[in-house]
């Protein structure tokens, strides 16, 4: 059965927005890409010592199953000379299952929702431009409401070139 998934990209390496632009092409052979959320540059979190990430949100309808779609966004990542060195260090592409349907997984490859997709401003405030009613299935709370409730403040994100 087809549903809508909802994913976030960032680069923090060679040319970004070029980086986001290819992935969300390959993407697009995975299913319908039925929205894509303007481009954000945002300050580095977490593992801070690195260059400023382009983020944006992807909304796409596929058929996939949650692990084969996890598996061909890796390949994506992994074609796209994507190389694990530093833990959330910098890289040219990251392609992140946010919320799978009203899907709740946890599997040791897998979870959906996104364990930390609440709070992060990266994630929310490009998601919230595409799709701010959608519902966090553990949480119960809207998009637009887990941005609302971040502290302010925390990871700058300040919107960039259309998509
Ligand atoms: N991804 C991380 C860690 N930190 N910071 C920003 N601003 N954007 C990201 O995409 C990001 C991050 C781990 O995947
Ligand atoms: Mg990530
Ligand atoms: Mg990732």
């Amino acid at each position: 059965m087809e549903k809508t998934v909802y994913l976030s990209l960032g680069s923090n390496v060679g040319d970004r927005e070029a980086n986001l632009r290819t992935a969300i092409e390959q993407l697009a052979e995975l299913g319908e890409v039925i929205a894509v959320s303007s481009l954000y540059e945002t300050e580095p979190m977490e593992f801070t010592a690195q260059p400023w990430f382009l983020n944006c949100a992807v909304a796409l309808r596929t058929e996939l199953m949650p692990k084969l779609l996890l598996s061909k966004a890796l390949a994506i990542e992994q074609q796209m000379g994507r190389r694990r060195s530093q833990p959330k260090g910098p890289r040219a592409i990251d392609i992140d299952i946010l919320l799978f349907g009203n899907s709740v997984i946890h599997t040791p490859q897998l979870d959906v929702p996104h364990v930390a997709m609440h709070e992060r401003r990266f994630v929310l405030e490009p998601l919230a431009e595409i799709a701010p009613e959608v519902r966090h299935p553990i949480f119960k709370r809207t998009v637009r409401e887990m941005l609302q409730a971040l502290p302010r403040n925390v990871g700058q994100v300040k919107k960039s070139a259309r998509c």
